[in-house]
């Protein structure tokens, strides 16, 4: 299948993420790119594409322009201030002290825009989400064109990021400015699978009051996991979109065949909803091996991810979340994105 691939997605290089409380190299780094590219030259998974510039008018259908601003800004205008470190939110609108302007200081910006201390943005975050989201676009591009399935190594992700807020390493949301994409090219509905440890709650706040955007989850349980304050179970979407928001969230410590069970409940969904999109949100932190992960899939259940996806039958397009273990990174993807080539290739007989 093919692969949509941008070196421009490497101009983040943050320096520190705060963890644990300390500031530590981010888990979320450039050379992830890197070893998803050698692990698919290795086992021989697709031909790599470069993207075409898409602009913002598609980040604008799901962002709103005010957060894109501040995304566009943040840097120069926290460099202005002589800052030594990296853009890091400290003080946020609480429950307490919900604020009702957005600040004029880069400062009380950052609170507003950020979910979470853990992303800092640093030269090259606006770059490298642009380009991210060039490759989501130009991967949904062939997938519309040709019916077949695509690969776009999106880095940084994008399920964390919702309407105006960063967070969880994510700026634009890739798969949601893909899917209103294609809903904008005429499709009417489109499934979001997001199958990465951490919860999609960018995703899911973007599209939970619609129902032409089918949002399913398998995820770490909030109540223990990043990102803590969304993806329960009895998130099911509300208004038009009461039905077509699906959380299943598990354990820590589940299993594969604890996992690949609840994929086939989540894979009915899809069916029963009508979808004439896949959009896969692939992160790998599921494998055992994730530093900052807590499920225990081995490489070789990422080959059968792919068989199972493929099954569905559906127009895919796969666009890389997470997945922390560096080293075994492209192995666990190329399993899932060769897994998906043979069950397509068992479909079709
Ligand atoms: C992004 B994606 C580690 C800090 C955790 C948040 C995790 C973001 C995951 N102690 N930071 O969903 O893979
Ligand atoms: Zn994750």
């Amino acid at each position: 299948m093919r692969i949509y691939h941008s070196d421009a997605t490497k101009a983040r290089r943050a320096r520190t993420e705060l963890d644990g409380g300390q500031l530590v190299p981010p888990w979320e780094c450039p050379e992830r790119v890197d070893m998803i590219l050698a692990g698919l030259r290795e086992a021989g998974v697709g031909e790599v594409f470069s993207p075409a510039e898409h602009g913002l008018a598609p980040v604008l259908a799901v962002h709103d322009a005010d957060y894109v601003d501040f995304l566009a800004s943040c840097w120069d205008d926290w460099r202005a201030l002589g800052r030594e470190g990296e853009a890091i939110a400290w003080v946020w609108p609480t429950r307490t002290m919900p604020g009702r302007r957005i600040p004029s200081c880069v400062d009380g910006r950052l609170g507003h825009y950020a979910l979470g201390a853990d992303t800092s943005i640093c030269a090259g975050t606006f770059e490298a989400a642009m380009a991210s989201k060039d490759v989501a676009l130009s991967a949904l591009d062939h997938v519309l064109a040709s019916g077949e399935p695509a690969f776009g190594l999106c880095r940084p992700p994008g399920h964390h990021a919702a309407v105006d807020q960063f967070g969880g390493y994510c700026f634009f949301n890739n798969a949601a400015v893909a899917a209103q994409r294609a809903l904008d090219a005429g499709l009417s509905r489109v499934a979001i699978l997001d199958v990465d440890f951490h919860h999609g709650n960018g995703t899911q706040q973007i599209f939970e009051r619609r129902s032409d955007v089918l949002f399913v989850s398998i995820h770490g349980d909030p109540m223990t996991c990043f990102p803590y304050f969304m993806g329960h179970a009895d998130e099911v979407g509300e208004g038009d979109g009461a039905g077509y928001t699906v959380n299943y969230p598990l354990p820590e410590g589940s299993s594969a065949e604890v996992w690949f069970h609840v994929l086939e409940a989540a894979k009915e969904r899809i069916r029963e909803a009508g979808c004439e999109l896949l959009i896969v949100s692939l992160g790998v932190d599921t494998f055992a091996g994730d530093p900052i992960s807590a499920f225990t899939l081995a490489s070789e259940d990422f080959t059968e991810m792919g068989r199972r996806l493929a099954a569905l039958g559906l127009p895919t397009l796969v666009l890389m979340e997470g997945g922390y273990a560096v080293a075994e990174i492209g192995t666990n993807v190329a399993n899932v994105l060769g897994g998906f080539e043979q069950g397509q290739a068992a479909k079709r007989g």
